[in-house]
């Protein structure tokens, strides 16, 4: 039944999209100073949009999304373009699968939503390093979102490929983008660089032309406007329900005497940091300061109205007081649920747009079905250590000191770092990291002997004992880049020595892994099995754990639950759904986008576990996410 909805809704507005191009002829998209609102094809215009990331939702789900978005009333969409997740690799740009970005634009355009693009460079969004790509810390001294000469550089080349793709999707150009906006938040950033802001809007112009709106959105401070702001880019605010709508839109005056007043990301909720409370923000609140917010006219968006999910590696961090990494989901309490299910606060909105503009007739697409699987069964492939042949099979770099992530050419996921203790250690001796120079979190065995770990900011000394010539193993795991302020320069891996009592640690082999790369091939399964005693089948450290959820015939959502594993990484036939790390929380489930599953397979699941199994090593597949349990605080 929803399906036959979401046909009959696509079919209607494909027409009407059509008919409606014919008919106008000439399209327009501007701003009216007199006025005090935008106009659209000559005629007064309002947005009340909502914020998607195409990046943090399997493809196959982006029309059940928008459809939704369009269902609640929404009549456009917000959107950024994460530059890491199109050029991975300096130079390799990939526009397929789930970073179609036209295509993403084209569903929407049928949907009947128009768009306001954010293609950053930087989007914060708590996005991997904020957007940009790991690539760039390769220039050492770089100094990213400013005028410097390599970062420059690097932003007109990608630009080069972005935004002539963007160009014929304007609306003025028959498309459906209606704004365009520069740089995000710039003037949170320590550098207000407004030679930096200044190419950027040169750039926008060149590749966009004369006449599509640009702006800048920034919090809602004096300082934040005046370095985040520049002539000719339209500036907008962004506030949540903790500020007060009439202060918040006479600071936008400030900046912007006339025009339309525009709250550029209305917080419909806020995001996870592992090891922190599971945050929300109430439904009644939200929709109450949404319709303070219409009754004056303002346009809205509201970030996030679809949150969708950190797959993979994407996560960012925050580093205030210390490193934060921001968990797998984004669900962000939002209207629509991490799996795309509209909830109470989508229905509460869904009433305050009703009274400002009509809402598409017919009922709200429901929920896509959940299915619980039940439990799995897992056995224990091999430690890691053991497995380096089939993740690292051109061998280590050899180096007298260690090597970051980013020198060592491999930017996300694990690296492991291998030495030989210089002498016998019958007592527990320290091992330091006197410069807190593990980013972001080392596992240590020796000779295969788990003895625990190091975690940036948190355990800067662990003790270790063994033989002279012992190996020492150093798993280091990057956990995310810092996505907002002046640390975004956050280099992985062990970015200074470790000291074992008073010896400095080197001569070290350091082994890059791509255990994406050989799971996506088929391993452990394709591997055959590797023969395993008692011992080591109940060692603890970092080791990988495999099983099949047989198929049923059924491939519906689903949530994954790892409950007593510690922390880790999981994979489901090659896609890896991200980290969980029930010990700390809030997340206790991982999202299973149901197309993923194959009904007629066996659907293969890979874990690295980081730390220590549980005796029963099983997984869960449950009906329903599990986002708020924090280990001590609940
Ligand atoms: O533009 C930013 C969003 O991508 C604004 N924002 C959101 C998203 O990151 S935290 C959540 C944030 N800005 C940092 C303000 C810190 C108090």
């Amino acid at each position: 039944m929803a399906a036959g909805i979401i046909r009959l809704v696509l079919v209607n507005l494909a027409c009407s999209t059509i008919c409606g191009n014919l008919v106008s002829g000439y399209r327009s998209f501007s701003i009216d100073y007199t006025n005090n609102c935008f106009l659209k094809d000559e005629k007064p215009f309002r947005f009340i949009s909502g914020s998607i990331h195409y990046s943090r939702i399997p493809q196959y789900y982006w029309q059940d999304r928008l459809v939704k978005m369009y269902m609640t009333g929404l009549n456009a969409i917000q959107v950024y373009v994460p530059w890491n997740f199109h050029e991975t690799v300096q130079g390799v740009y990939n526009f397929t699968g789930d970073r179609d970005l036209e295509h993403f634009l084209d569903l929407a355009n049928k949907t009947g939503l128009l768009v306001i693009l954010r293609p950053g460079p930087y989007i914060c969004a708590e996005w991997e390093m904020g957007g940009l790509p790991a690539w760039l810390l390769q220039k050492p001294n770089i100094i990213l979102r400013s005028a410097d000469t390599d970062y420059l550089q690097a932003v007109s080349n990608w630009f080069g490929v972005l935004l002539p793709k963007i160009r014929p999707w304007l609306y003025i150009n028959g498309g459906n983008i209606i704004t365009v906006q520069v740089e995000n938040e710039y003037g949170s950033y320590f550098a207000c660089d407004y030679n930096y802001l200044r190419h950027l809007r040169a750039l926008f112009r060149f590749f966009l032309g004369e006449d599509v709106v640009l702006f800048t959105t920034d919090g809602n401070t004096d300082r934040e406007l005046t370095c985040g702001t520049l002539e000719g880019l339209y500036a907008t605010v962004d506030f949540g329900t903790n500020n007060n709508v009439t202060e918040a839109f006479q600071r936008q005056r400030r900046f912007e005497p006339r025009g339309p007043l525009v709250n550029s990301e209305f917080y419909t909720g806020w995001l996870d940091h592992w090891g922190d409370q599971h945050a929300g923000v109430d439904a009644q609140k939200v929709s109450r300061m949404l319709a303070e917010m219409l009754t004056m006219g303002a346009n809205v968006n509201m970030y996030m109205f679809e949150g969708g999910t950190n797959f993979g590696y994407w996560n960012g961090a925050d580093h205030d007081t210390r490193f934060r990494s921001v968990v797998t989901s984004y669900d962000y309490d939002a209207p629509l649920s991490e799996a795309g299910d509209p909830t109470q606060k989508l229905l509460a909105i869904r009433d305050v747009i009703k009274q400002f503009r009509d809402i598409p007739p017919g009922p709200m697409p429901p929920a896509t079905p959940k299915f619980a699987y039940g439990f799995v069964k897992l056995t224990k492939v091999g430690d890691l250590s053991s497995l380096l042949n089939t993740f690292s099979p051109l061998g280590p770099v050899k180096s007298h000191y260690p090597l970051m992530f980013e020198e060592m050419k491999q930017l996300y996921g694990y690296m492991l770092y291998r030495t030989m203790l210089p002498r016998d250690l019958s007592q527990p001796t320290p091992l330091i990291s006197p410069l807190n120079g593990v980013h972001d979190r080392a596992y240590v065995s020796v000779n295969g002997v788990y003895q625990g770990l190091l975690e940036r900011d948190i355990v800067l000394v662990m003790n270790i004992t063994g033989k002279q010539g012992h190996t020492v193993d150093v798993l280091v795991e990057n956990m995310g880049r810092v996505n907002f302020g002046s640390k975004i320069n956050d280099y992985k891996g062990l970015l200074s020595n470790l000291i074992l009592g008073i010896d400095v640690l080197t001569d070290w082999r350091i082994y890059p892994l791509d255990i994406d790369g050989a799971i996506a091939g088929g391993w452990p399964h394709s591997g055959g099995r590797s023969f395993l005693t008692p011992q080591d089948q109940c060692r603890s450290g970092p080791a990988f754990y495999t099983g099949t959820l047989q198929p049923n015939g059924i491939a519906w959502d689903t949530f994954l639950k790892l409950k007593d594993w510690v922390k880790g990484q999981v994979w489901i036939n090659g896609m890896n759904l991200g980290r969980y790390w029930p010990a700390r929380g809030p997340q206790q489930t991982l999202y299973v986008p149901g197309p993923l599953l194959s009904t007629t397979m066996p659907n293969i699941i890979t874990v690295l576990e980081l730390e220590g199994a549980p005796a029963h090593q099983q997984v869960l597949f449950m009906d329903r996410p599990q986002l708020n349990v924090t280990a001590g605080k609940s």
